[in-house]
């Protein structure tokens, strides 16, 4: 294991004492100077010194994005807004966004993580390292910014769109690593082909994906297209950015969670009960070294199970399989996007480029997959392609679903996190 990164050779005991101890401070913290978290540990009757055990953690309230929301924008700061030199915000598709602060720090132990984890994903001091996660208050572009830059790294801080420049800029500047949304990273290998260059014959050797949900068929297809190692990248705003969990790039075996500094834990989304290692369920995280905004207990909404550790004591997360709140309940069945894409990259000649849309017809839900199909497919084919895809679907989960082969290039890229579905049923 490398020198630069001590804290990877932590033995499983050390861990868990070091985690302890931590714990018991980022707890204390919280309850002292987070107002809203205090009430709420009132309520529950239960106090930080109660905690003597990592296990006793279960016995303290959850904190949710609502808190987050109802106390915008600044009401979960546990330190006077004042000593934060930054602010970002998630997206907020609905209703207002929230805010997330930073101490100084708390943005050094990002970049620290950040660096741990563009290091893990095979990138070494010395790289060019291209940056088309979006800057801004989104913590994408900003979190690998820094993290490169610790790592000693070159940082070409390009941002989203332009596919183009994109393209030209990694060949001319030399990068070896990319660090991109999974499905802009496919609308770029697309901007490669357009122009008839094989990445296999630039610098290019690793791609650091996140910020939305992918399949191994994903990974399989980026990595057949482009001869890089494409690796997982997780974080949310709420706990800090990117860098809360990174795959190793040699084992590619689901992310590793920086658990020195985040103590996770899987709960069943319906009751809130832990779950043990290994059964699937909604990440849930607590911060132990967070000082403008501690989360205890953070209700992530993302699905997945705890595996041991392998590369490092610390233990992994599988593959994201989507949020608690994006699945789709179609006809009654529950379904997510990320399992339809891995049935449309099972279909040969159609392209991962897809959003589904749902409507009402009469008093059934109909899902439509509007999907791209490969280039070179003629379109005579098409119909035959839908056929496959809606039989694959129906074998999946049960679901008929209707398909609609678009021209290439026809359904719209992001150059961020993708929208993957679009729900066009009645509300309430
Ligand atoms: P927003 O909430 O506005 O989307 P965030 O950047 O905080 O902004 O989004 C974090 C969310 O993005 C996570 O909770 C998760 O749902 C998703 N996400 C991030 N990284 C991954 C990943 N590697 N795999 C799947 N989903 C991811
Ligand atoms: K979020």
């Amino acid at each position: 294991m490398s020198s630069a990164f001590p804290e990877l050779s932590l033995s499983l005991d050390a861990l868990r004492a070091l985690q302890l101890e931590r714990l018991r401070a980022s707890l204390r913290h919280a309850w002292t100077n987070q107002a809203p978290y205090r009430a709420k540990c009132d309520a529950a009757g239960v106090h930080p010194d109660d905690l003597r055990t990592l296990d006793d953690l279960a016995r303290f309230p959850f904190t949710l994005k609502a808190d987050l929301r109802d106390h915008y924008p600044y009401g979960m700061f546990a330190v006077p807004r004042e000593r934060c030199v930054r602010v970002h915000a998630s997206s907020g598709t609905t209703g207002r966004p929230t805010v997330v602060g930073y101490t100084q720090g708390d943005i050094d132990r990002w970049a620290d993580l950040m660096a741990r984890s563009i290091w893990a994903g095979g990138g070494r001091a010395g790289d060019v390292v291209h940056v088309a996660y979006g800057y801004g208050l989104f913590t994408g572009g900003l979190g690998a910014h820094y993290g490169a830059e610790r790592l000693g790294c070159t940082v070409v801080p390009m941002s989203g769109g332009f596919s183009e420049r994109q393209v030209q800029l990694i060949r001319e500047f030399g990068a070896r690593v990319i660090m991109v949304t999974p499905s802009y990273m496919l609308a770029l290998a697309d901007e490669f082909e357009r122009q008839g260059i094989d990445v296999r014959d630039t610098a290019l050797r690793i791609g650091i994906h996140g910020a939305e949900p992918w399949t191994e068929a994903m990974r399989d297809e980026i990595e057949r297209r482009t001869g890089i190692d494409a690796v997982d990248i997780f974080g949310l705003s709420e706990v800090m950015g990117p860098g809360v969990a990174q795959e190793f790039v040699e084992s590619k075996d689901g992310l590793a969670i920086w658990e020195d500094h985040f103590l996770p834990e899987i709960v069943d989304p319906e009751t809130g009960r832990p779950v043990p290692d290994g059964a699937v369920g909604e990440l849930v995280i607590t911060s132990l070294t967070k000082e403008a905004l501690p989360v205890i207990r953070y209700r992530t909404r993302d699905l997945t199970r705890l595996l041991p550790g392998s590369v490092t004591a610390m233990r992994r997360m599988a593959r994201i399989t989507g949020r608690s709140d994006d699945m789709l309940i179609v006809r009654g069945v529950n379904l997510f996007p990320s399992q339809v894409e891995e049935q449309i990259l099972k279909v040969d000649g159609l392209s991962p480029h897809y959003v589904l849309e749902l409507t009402r017809d009469g008093p059934l839900d109909a899902l439509v997959i509007v999907v791209e199909a490969r280039g070179d497919v003629g379109e005579a084919q098409h119909a035959v392609l839908g056929a496959a895809l809606t039989e694959r679907v129906k074998g999946m989960c049960g679901v008929t679903a209707s398909v609609r082969i678009a021209a290439a290039g026809s359904v719209e890229r992001s150059i961020g996190k993708a929208r993957r579905v679009i729900d066009l049923r009645p509300k309430g």
